[in-house]
Order: C-alpha cells, then structure tokens, then sequence
C-alpha cells in the first residue's frame, strides 16, 4: 500500500510545478530544524547514539508517511474525482470535493458536495481564462487539501505536531492565495472599467459616425432638392420654349394672313383667282379677286367692267360698301380701298380692252383714297395719284385731290352733279377725263362721255368693253 502510494506520489510529483515541490522541500527543512532542536534537549537528557538513529529513522518514516498521504489526497482530488476519499467518507460533516472535469465540452470545474452527490458546475471558457477563477479553484483546492489534513489522525505526537506545521503552512499560502484573488478580481474590475469607457468610446463614435451619416444624408437631400429645382427649372424652360414657338408659330400665320394679293403672291400662291385678304386696318378682312399672272402678279382688283352685267349707277352706299360679283363685274368699295391704301405706298394699274380685242393700260406709281382724312367717309374717299405710266395714256392725273361723288353725294367741283350727269360713280372734277364705272354701252355711243370711257385712248364715246383698276403695294425702288 505504501509503495504503491510512493510509486503514485513520484508520478505526480513528476507533473507537479517546481513551487509545489519547492513547497515540500520546504516544509521538510524546518521538520529538519524542529528535529534537530528536540534532537538536541534529547541529547542533553540522553545521549545516546543508539537512540540518536532510531529517532532518526522514526522521522524519516514519518516523513514518507506523511508525503505519502499528501500525494494521495492531490491524486485522489485530482484524478478520483468520481471516488469519495475514503478518510473523508469516514468524517461526520459532508464537504466538498473539487475536481476537474475529464471532458472536453463540459466545465473545466466541478464542485460537489460529498454528502448529495449533487455537483455545482463552474463553467471556464479556456480561451478567456479568468485568473480570479483559477485562484478561487486553487484556494478550493488549498482548503480541500487542509480539511484533508485535519481529518488525517496522527496517532505518533511528532506526526501530529508535523501535520499541525503543514497546516500552518497550508493557511499562509491560503492567505497568499486569497490576497492574489484579491489583485486578481481588482485587476478584472480594472478591466471592467476600461471595457465600460471602451464601450462609452465605441458608443461616441457610433455617435460621431452617425452625425457625420446624417451631415451625409442631409447634403445628399439638399443636392437632391437642388437637382429637382434644376429639372424643374429646366421643365419650365421647355415649357416657355414651346410656349414661345407656338407664339412664333401664331405670328407667322398672322405675317401669313394676307393683307392684300401680294401678300398671297408672296406666299407661293401664283394663280389668278379669289382669295381673302386681311388689311392692316380691317383685320376681319373681305373676298377679293388676285390678279397674279400681269406685269409680275400681286394685283389686288378694285373695280372690273366686261360684260355689263351688273348696274353700275348707284348711290354713295353702294360705292361705300361695294358692289357686284367678285369673279366678275363688281366695285370693291371706298371703305375696302381705303383700307388697302391707307398705309400708302400702293400702286395702281388699269388694264383695258376694246371690242377690237385691242388692249392697254395706265399704271400709276402712286394711288390712294382718303389718305389724310380723319373720317375718309365724310371727307368723300378723296383721290391721290400720281406717276403715270403705260399704254392708254394718262386719264386720271387731273382727278387726283378730287373727291368721290355718286348720283346722290355730289362732292364735285361742277355746279352740276357729275355722275348724274355722265351716268357714273368717280372723283369727278368739273367732271372728267375718264369715266370707268359709267354705263356699258359697248364701244362707239352718240352720247357723249358717259360709257365706260378712257378719253386718253378711246376718247368720250367709246365704251370700253374690259376695265379692271388694281393695285398693290409699290415696289421698293
Ligand atoms: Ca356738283
């Protein structure tokens, strides 16, 4: 039993740190002092060498003895943690046992209570190791070690008075071992500390790193609303943009609304044929007839005789207003004329024909009504022209100034009414050296000048078979 114990104490003494067995070493040199002291009252009574050996080998026995038991308390906390202690079976308080746990997954601790079997499982994370921990499992193992050593009945006195000395011992190193926990668990609450202001730390940047997130988010939101501005803003400009095309578009068709037959001329239009034509000063504009084909085109009609088809002897309304067929024999209207010629600027052209099929004409660079008036109705529409040209020879020049009379206005300068008198409608003077709206008697009359006549080319009693008075505005020069 004994050599088994030794040979079990050397294996373990072998897995000891060097502390513990310096420990022993130790304790075993102040056995060595004690001895040798209670060696030397001995002497002094008995000296006897004889009872100097003996002693000595008591001693040594004891000491193994006692080694022995150390030993197999250590093995049998260590490594018989499933075995009660026999010696401490045999005690009458239960206490308790720590041991390691063999497995893995378990707590590296088991503290169990001899008496109920139960144990109370103290869980090490091996890759955490808690210091403080470790030093209360060391202090357990101190105590356990102790109760060990107290329950242990030393019959021989200098066993007793050994024991008594480790257990001493055992009390100062559990004091060392208690004041080392001690440090430790202050160190873990200085650790403690320091994680807390870590945490604080973390958390402030967290802060920080939020704030500045949210500085991001809000610069992010405000290039956002910027850039909404900007496609807003860019939205209402493509809006004005189509706005103002289809304003230009609108003033185009407004420059397209023609105010006389050049305008339609100008536009592309080059047939002969009726067509509405919108004067600056009567924008709700009226039918006339284009004459498009003579001497470049563009010629608004004022006035056609071709066949006598329709009564030119009228009253001043119906030369106001105008009269006819615009396709065939008509008078356009003073109010009409005076619309197209009132900006000035207008040219007149007379075209004419015999029944001989012969033609000619009057053109005259400078032709309006009413010019100057400021009521041209009351003021009688009267005439300007002026620079003659053409064929037929002048007729008209020695009207101009005149005023328009109608076989009930009469507003000319004979005592007389002259287109009673001649059968027509014109800016009679002391009546006239033409007559184009007097009555269609086809050619040569005995009457005197009161056809259609173009004294200038036909004399006073041919009545013309065609006339047609147009004008358009004068070319620039
Ligand atoms: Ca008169």
């Amino acid at each position: 039993m004994h050599r088994e114990r030794r040979q079990d104490g050397v294996r373990i003494n072998q897995q000891r740190p060097n502390a513990v067995q310096q420990l022993l070493w130790m304790m075993l040199n102040d056995r060595w002092t004690i001895m040798n002291n209670s060696s030397s009252e001995l002497d002094s009574k008995r000296p006897n060498k004889h009872k100097k050996v003996c002693s000595f080998l008591l001693w040594s026995g004891g000491t193994l003895v006692i080694i022995a038991v150390i030993v197999a308390a250590t093995v049998a906390i260590l490594y018989l943690n499933h075995y009660p202690l026999p010696f401490i079976s045999r005690g009458e308080v239960s206490s308790s046992v720590v041991s390691t746990n063999p497995k893995e997954s378990g707590p590296l601790v088991t503290v169990s209570r001899v008496a109920d079997g139960e144990p109370i499982s103290i869980f090490l994370d091996p890759n955490c190791p808690d210091f403080s921990e470790h030093f209360l499992r060391w202090e357990v193992l101190q105590s356990s070690l102790l109760r060990a050593l107290t329950n242990y009945n030393a019959d021989n006195w200098q066993d007793h008075g050994f024991v008594q000395k480790l257990e001493e011992e055992l009390k100062v190193l559990l004091g060392h071992t208690h004041n080392l926990r001690l440090e430790a668990d202050s160190l873990k609450r200085g650790q403690g500390v320091l994680d807390q202001r870590l945490d604080r730390l973390q958390s402030e940047q967290s802060r920080i790193v939020k704030v500045m997130s949210d500085n991001h988010s809000g610069m992010l939101k405000l290039v956002a609303g910027f850039s909404d501005s900007l496609l807003s803003l860019q939205r209402e400009t493509d809006s004005l943009k189509s706005l103002k095309s289809e304003l230009s578009k609108d003033s185009t068709l407004t420059a397209v609304r023609p105010r006389d037959c050049s305008d339609i001329l100008k536009s592309g239009v080059s047939q002969d044929g009726i067509y509405s034509v919108f004067p600056t000063h009567d924008p709700n504009g009226f039918m006339v007839y284009c004459d498009m084909s003579t001497d470049g085109g563009g010629w608004t009609v004022i006035q056609r005789r071709e066949d006598g088809s329709v009564n030119f002897f009228r009253g001043w309304e119906a030369y106001r207003d105008g009269f006819g067929t615009t396709t065939g024999e008509h008078w356009l209207g003073l109010q009409r004329i005076y619309s197209l010629t009132r900006s000035g600027g207008s040219e007149l052209r007379i075209d004419m024909a015999d029944f001989d099929n012969a033609t000619a004409f009057a053109q005259y660079s400078a032709f309006s009504i009413g010019r100057d008036s400021v009521n041209p109705e009351e003021d009688g529409y009267p005439l300007t022209v002026d620079g003659y040209s053409g064929t037929a020879g002048d007729s008209l020049l020695k009207h101009s100034g005149m005023r328009f009379t109608t076989k009930d206005r009469d507003q000319d300068q004979s005592e007389n009414n002259c287109a009673a008198y001649y059968q027509g409608a014109w800016w009679y003077r002391n009546c006239h050296t033409s007559n184009l709206n007097g009555q269609y008697l086809r050619g040569g009359h005995a009457s005197y000048a009161d056809g259609v006549e173009w004294s200038s080319w036909t004399g006073w009693q041919y009545s013309l078979r065609f006339t047609e008075m147009k004008i358009r505005p004068r070319p620039e020069s």
